[in-house]
């Protein structure tokens, strides 16, 4: 039994930690300051700007519920030990307890499924009309980068090429630091949405751009659309995330955002080199 006075002495203790929480977590909210990264990427897209909220928001929430779980272990396991031989009271027919804690793990799954389903809806989105289209194919032991309006095509294997580092189609600034240029260029436009088709020559394959928060398998007989809009001019480093034989740890590639402009300049001159007959009598 608890004597009257005790009430207000626990209330005041209550309020003080309370405060104390919240003055830990109010510079954190309101500081301006940006999430933490929790060890993965921002997104370098619009659509892995969205996945990187997803992810931060479950984590915050894995946080929320791992403290307030290990703190009240902790508070139960110091408030309540032994201290005596007597049968402590006993508490396992505490109906509105065992319904609340059946609820709120329950709500908890539906509010994190119901931010999975829009987060996945707005990243597999596609647009109707993207500034550019790029078919993408996976094969044993490397990528290759079509570009159907222009009849451009960037390719490079790995078993081919045994040293991989320098893309095809892409030089000069683009490609600094070179360690982060290993494999054929993906070239995109930063800041306009680009389709992306994939498919694979041979067997499944993964397309996966860390820092795009993206990675999608490149199956036989089977296509699959996205799209990207890179924020800002940049080396992206990608690679093939799926075990697909021998040579697969080099099956390396990079995306290769540039302004627009120089996307189309390159665009061009790509097309020039390749078809330089059908260039000249244009
Ligand atoms: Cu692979």
């Amino acid at each position: 039994m608890h004597a009257p006075t005790a009430r207000p002495v626990l209330a005041g203790r209550r309020r003080r930690i309370l405060l104390a929480l919240t003055a830990a977590a109010l510079p954190v909210v309101l500081g301006g300051c940006q999430l933490p990264t929790f060890l993965g990427f921002r997104g370098s897209t619009a659509q892995g700007r969205d996945e990187f909220q997803l992810y931060a928001g479950t984590f915050i929430a894995a946080i929320v519920v791992g403290v307030l779980v290990g703190g009240l272990i902790l508070w139960s396991v110091v408030r309540y030990r032994r201290r005596s031989e007597d049968m402590p009271r006993q508490f396992q027919y505490h109906i509105p307890l065992e319904i609340t804690y059946t609820i709120v793990p329950v709500l908890i799954v539906l509010v994190l499924f119901g931010f999975t389903v829009v987060t996945e809806n707005s990243v597999d989105a596609v647009v109707s009309h993207p500034a550019t289209v790029v078919d993408v194919y996976a094969f044993q032991w490397g990528w290759e980068f079509d570009y159907p309006s222009h009849h451009v095509v960037i390719q490079a294997g790995t078993t081919t090429d045994p040293d991989p580092v320098g893309p095809q189609g892409v030089s000069g600034p683009a490609c600094h630091p070179a360690q982060w240029c290993l494999g054929p260029g993906l070239v995109l436009p930063a800041g306009q949405t680009a389709r992306i088709e994939l498919r694979s020559r041979d067997v499944v394959h993964g397309f996966y751009v860390p820092e795009f928060n993206f990675s999608r398998y490149a199956q036989p007989g089977v296509l699959n659309e996205f799209d990207f809009t890179v924020d800002k001019p940049g080396v992206y480093r990608a690679q093939c995330a799926q075990f697909c034989g021998l040579y697969h740890s080099l099956m390396l590639f990079h995306v290769v955002a540039m302004p627009p402009a120089a996307f189309q300049a390159w665009l061009s001159s790509e097309q020039s080199s390749q078809h330089p007959t059908a260039s000249s009598t244009q």
